[in-house]
């Protein structure tokens, strides 16, 4: 088949139904749940603010605007390597300069939603993925992996969401022989449901958030607050993830789209 065979046969799939489009993505407004660092940290992103330029009235009759005041890393978004020191020196690390192939791309879905609420401190490993692999094949280079945990269902309820006590936030995530074995399969990037990709206590982690520290220093990418993971299938889907094209940029909001069969 020719690529552009292919490409037709994607779009009557698209046309049909047959692939559908899931939506992996959170409303983002003023009750998006934010990060929240220790307190040595700043972590001053402003709650998201949508603000009416006009409103079909008096400051303009025909037409509706809205400007909007949001950090780069707020609600489902995409971590770019520039976000962190070990990847800070990457020319092609920010949003404006990733190479656009590489906002479209196949996923593993690694389905952690039963442990995840057994324990909200729960780690996917190294020899977790290796028995997801077992079960369902090899991640390839280039592909997404993407922790389910449904907890998505949280996202509504900031206090949830990052479920914090006084010894800080627990929310599920990667260990550290996790996202390296990832990095040497060559994976595109990590991605998972929660506020961020690493885990609630991953400050306390060697290295300090090894998802952030591990995926940015090889150039790879992070998703946090994906939704609807549970409608994905653990491998067959082709996940879109295109950042704002934000100068500079350490990451942005993204509208994360999941091509999957019907069937
Ligand atoms: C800054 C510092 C620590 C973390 C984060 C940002 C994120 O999770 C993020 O949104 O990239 S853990
Ligand atoms: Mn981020």
């Amino acid at each position: 088949m020719t690529e552009t065979e292919t490409l037709s046969m994607l779009a009557t799939a698209l046309a049909s139904g047959g692939v559908k489009v899931v939506d992996c993505t959170a409303v983002l407004g003023p009750n998006t749940p934010l990060l929240k660092l220790p307190p040595e940290f700043a972590d001053d992103t402003p709650p998201i603010e949508i603000h009416a330029i006009s409103r079909y009235g008096d400051r303009g009759p025909f037409w509706a605007w809205n400007w909007l005041k949001l950090g780069e890393h707020s609600g489902t978004h995409f971590d770019a390597p520039h976000h962190w020191i070990t990847g800070k020196d990457y020319p092609d690390g920010a949003t404006d300069t990733i190479d656009p192939q590489n906002f479209v791309a196949a996923c593993n879905v690694i389905d952690c939603a039963a442990a995840a609420s057994a324990d909200s401190d729960f780690l996917l490993t190294k020899a977790g993925v290796i028995a997801w692999e077992a079960e369902h094949g090899p991640i390839k280079e280039g592909e997404w992996v993407l922790m389910r945990t449904d907890w998505d269902q949280y996202n509504t309820d900031a206090g949830k969401f990052l479920n914090a006590d006084e010894t800080g936030p627990h929310t599920p995530g990667p260990s550290v022989d996790c996202i390296e074995y990832l990095m040497e399969k060559k994976a595109l990037g990590w991605g998972t449901q929660c506020i961020g990709t690493d885990a609630g206590m991953a400050g306390g982690m060697q290295p300090p958030y090894p998802a952030h520290n591990l995926l940015h220093k090889h150039n790879r990418y992070g998703l946090a607050s994906l939704t609807n993971l549970d409608k994905l299938p653990a491998k067959g889907a082709i996940l879109i993830t295109a950042p704002l094209k934000i100068e500079n940029g350490t990451g942005s909001p993204i509208r994360a789209l999941a091509l999957v069969p019907a069937a």
